[in-house]
């Protein structure tokens, strides 16, 4: 289910209850981060979006917290072969940031940023999908640091690299560049149902 909190829109679960190709069902919720796990707290958070924008902009975690919440449960399977079922998320539709965003209209893709120094590249078709979310809540709970609070990027139609934690912002592009482990030979698309996981 994907539900609006307050004002409301509905779009419905996964009713499939397939697995992606290669893939393997675990119950624990595996912490898989390149490097440390940087300190970022609610206070100091801020998202920024730049790069080809005719005016950047900001925002803090109030601003999130008083934006329209949707809560929506999904898979997330990450490339290493392990999927973890029905998770529930809470956090703004991220077409909803991209609505307040003045981008140009020749910019088809976005670089995202993270505190910490990882990215990830994505197209903005991928991130208008009613499920991607800024998220701040997993099962109920505040996201631990590990998991990638105060906010993370929530991609359920992609592989869980793409759903970069501690994100700090998103920079709009022209041409697709790749991001952290895209130019280490991952797939620039990372489709689990088409098992994009390398580009040679
Ligand atoms: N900033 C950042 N985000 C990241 C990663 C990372 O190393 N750094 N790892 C990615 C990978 S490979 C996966 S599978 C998921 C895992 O999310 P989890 O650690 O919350 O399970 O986070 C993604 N987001
Ligand atoms: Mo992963």
């Amino acid at each position: 289910m994907l539900r609006k909190l307050g004002k409301s829109t509905v779009v419905p679960n996964n009713l499939n209850s397939d697995i992606p190709p290669g893939q393997s069902v675990t119950q624990k919720f595996p912490i898989l981060t390149y490097g440390q796990t940087p300190e970022v707290s609610q206070d100091t958070w801020a998202f920024r979006a730049f790069g080809s924008v005719t005016e950047e902009l900001e925002i803090d975690f109030k601003t999130l917290l008083s934006m329209t919440q949707t809560q929506l449960t999904r898979d997330f399977h990450c490339v290493t072969q392990w999927s973890n079922l029905d998770n529930l998320w809470e956090g703004v539709q991220f077409r909803e940031i991209l609505n307040l965003i003045k981008f140009k209209p020749e910019a088809r893709h976005v670089m995202v940023h993270c505190y910490g120094g990882y990215s990830t590249n994505l197209t903005i078709d991928t991130l208008m999908e009613s499920d991607v979310l800024l998220a701040h809540k997993h099962n109920g709970e505040v996201l631990t640091p590990e998991h990638g609070s105060p906010v993370r990027l929530l991609v359920p139609s992609r592989y869980g690299w793409k759903s970069a934690k501690w994100v700090s912002g998103v920079e709009f592009m022209c041409i697709a560049q790749p991001g952290f482990w895209e130019k280490l030979g991952y797939h620039n698309n990372g489709d689990p149902w088409k098992e994009q996981r390398y580009q040679l």
